[in-house]
């Protein structure tokens, strides 16, 4: 990920480090950076925010700075679905974070081994450092930013929605302050008058009308640009002629499935085909409103069986020609969702390493209908289907000239598009040829195919060598084996 890609959290967490009378510096590390030149040579504490698929990349840093008497902290998506895995190779991980428990851990800070303490607010914050306070740590990130330079901010955390495959299905919503959202924007109007803000929000604009007044406030009609992820169902024509107005540039809705979850879409029982011909009409008419839509799926859900679900999305781009379309393979990410209880109650989900969990590079989870073969057969044609030159070319036609053509056709020919099918394919083929990894996939064995250790031992070139021993492999089913089994009532009885 490139750093116009950079989270909020690590820069709110030096704001607060700060403010509790410590120095900070903060680095966004890219994979690109050695780390012994961008960190400074003394460090008491290094916080690291890591996604899953970073996870063995901090196990090794966290590993290396140990060793030379750094206490060390996890935090970000990584720490809330595996904290016991990381309590292994962390002092402290961190859940849910506010400013009291950042200063709790700073007062009690030494090393907790071998296994770190787990700390975590009842609720997520209701008060984030604004824009303001976060500047000197925004900018050294945007000027490694390349061109597409983007300040992430948030207006509201958690959902109200409940996908149960969803980190924030069970996350009460939580709106921030909408006078920071005008204050924010107002300040980064003045340092930067073109750039691009990134809402982190898990779904932006559900309080719509007071948090566009926010951001209309903070804009009052100058150049700063937005990108947002929001339900389907939040974006009616109304709305969007709004969001034109404000100049947001692109929204990311999730449409997820062709056959459950019509709450998100506000498409309610209709499903298959009736389904892809409201939401491609939906999604025509918010392409008049707005350059860029990426629709996002989810590929292989327990309610999808045969082509039918794989040829419905060819049939909705066929319809949709401007659309850019994110496809996710099921990943049960730990313990984030509480749909992940049921599938390793079912004995679904296997053990790949962290490092492939980026909802594209492994699934973990056993398909319900599929054998593995036909599930990745059906990916590959779809996503050859998605990035044919012949679909290029419909979506750059479909989409307004410059900015939002020229990205579409960049992330179809990256690694993005061509990348996956190329990557598909090599599994497809080890499913046939290599035992091991077909064994590893049915769940037969926990034994990892030596193809994704060695990629993970590429991915992290030097750093590799301070990963710590065992820190491949970890426990599918932790989440069930810590959440206590409710017994029938005659047992309780007995
Ligand atoms: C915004 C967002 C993005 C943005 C911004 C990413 C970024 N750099 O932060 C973009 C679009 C770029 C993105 C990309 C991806 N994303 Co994303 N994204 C989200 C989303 C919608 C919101 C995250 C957010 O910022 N929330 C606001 C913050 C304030 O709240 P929070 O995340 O809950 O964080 C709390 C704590 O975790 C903690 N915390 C967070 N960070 C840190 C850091 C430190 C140091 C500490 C101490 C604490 C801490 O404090 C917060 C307050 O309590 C979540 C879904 C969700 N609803 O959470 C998915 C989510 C985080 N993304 C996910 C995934 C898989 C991806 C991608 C791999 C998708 C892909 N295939 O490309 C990439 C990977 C990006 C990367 N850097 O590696 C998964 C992560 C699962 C996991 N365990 O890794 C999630 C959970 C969605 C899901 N599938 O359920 N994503
Ligand atoms: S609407 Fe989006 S953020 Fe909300 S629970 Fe569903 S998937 Fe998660």
């Amino acid at each position: 990920m490139h750093a116009n890609l950079a989270s909020i959290m690590p820069q709110a967490i030096a704001v607060w480090c700060e403010e509790a009378g410590h120095e900070v510096s903060l680095v966004c590390y890219t994979g690109l950076e050695d780390l012994h030149d961008v960190l400074p040579p003394q460090i008491d504490v290094l916080f690291i925010g890591a996604f899953t698929q970073a996870a063995q990349l901090s196990y090794a840093v966290s590993n290396m700075f140990r060793q030379r008497g750094v206490v060390t902290v996890l935090g970000g998506p990584h720490a809330r679905c595996y904290p016991d895995d990381a309590r292994k190779y962390f002092d402290y991980v961190l859940g849910f974070t506010d400013k009291k428990v950042i200063q709790d851990v700073l007062d009690d800070v030494r090393p907790h081994r071998p296994l770190g303490k787990h700390i975590s607010a009842k609720q997520q914050p209701a008060h984030l450092p604004g824009v303001r306070e976060r500047w000197k740590f925004i900018e050294p990130t945007l000027a490694k930013a390349p061109t597409l330079k983007a300040v992430p901010m948030v207006a509201s955390l958690g959902c109200p929605y409940t996908c149960s495959f969803c980190i924030d299905s069970e996350v009460d919503y939580r709106p921030l302050a909408t006078e920071q959202v005008t204050e924010d924007l107002r300040f980064l109007a003045s340092k930067m008058p073109r750039v691009f803000v990134g809402w982190h929000d898990p779904n932006f604009g559900v309080r719509f009308n007071d948090y566009m007044g926010a951001v209309e406030a903070g804009t009052n009609g100058g150049s700063t640009s937005f990108i947002a992820e929001s339900s389907l169902a939040l974006l009616s024509e109304a709305n969007l002629k709004r969001m034109r107005d404000a100049n947001f540039k692109a929204l990311l809705p999730g449409i997820e499935s062709w056959f459950e979850l019509g709450n998100k879409s506000k498409t309610g029982s209709k499903h298959g085909m009736n389904k892809v011909d409201k939401i491609s009409e939906h999604v025509n008419m918010m392409l008049r409103y707005v350059p860029y839509v990426q629709a996002n799926f989810v590929l292989g859900l327990d309610s999808d069986h045969g082509q039918e679900p794989f040829e419905l999305t060819k049939r909705f781009l066929d319809k949709t020609p401007g659309v850019f379309p994110g496809y996710s393979l099921l990943t049960a990410f730990g313990e984030a969702a509480p749909l992940n209880l049921e599938l390793q109650r079912a004995g679904r989900v296997l053990p790949f390493p962290f490092h492939f969990l980026n909802n594209n590079h492994a699934m973990n989870v056993r398909p319900l209908n599929y054998e593995w073969p036909e599930f990745y057969d059906r990916v590959i044609d779809l996503s050859q289907y998605s990035f044919s030159w012949k679909m290029i070319a419909r979506r750059a036609l479909g989409t307004q000239p410059g900015f939002a053509a020229a990205m579409n056709t960049v992330r179809a020919v990256s690694s993005e598009g061509f990348g996956r099918i190329k990557y598909y394919k090599t599994i497809r083929g080890l499913l046939d040829t290599d035992r091991s990894i077909r064994r590893f996939f049915d769940g037969e064995t926990s034994v990892i195919p030596s193809f994704f250790v060695d990629r993970v031992k590429k991915d992290l070139g030097p750093l590799w060598e301070y990963l710590p021993e065992g820190a491949l492999e970890h426990d599918p089913n932790a989440y069930l084996k810590k959440t206590p089994t409710v017994l029938p009532v005659e047992a309780v009885a007995v």
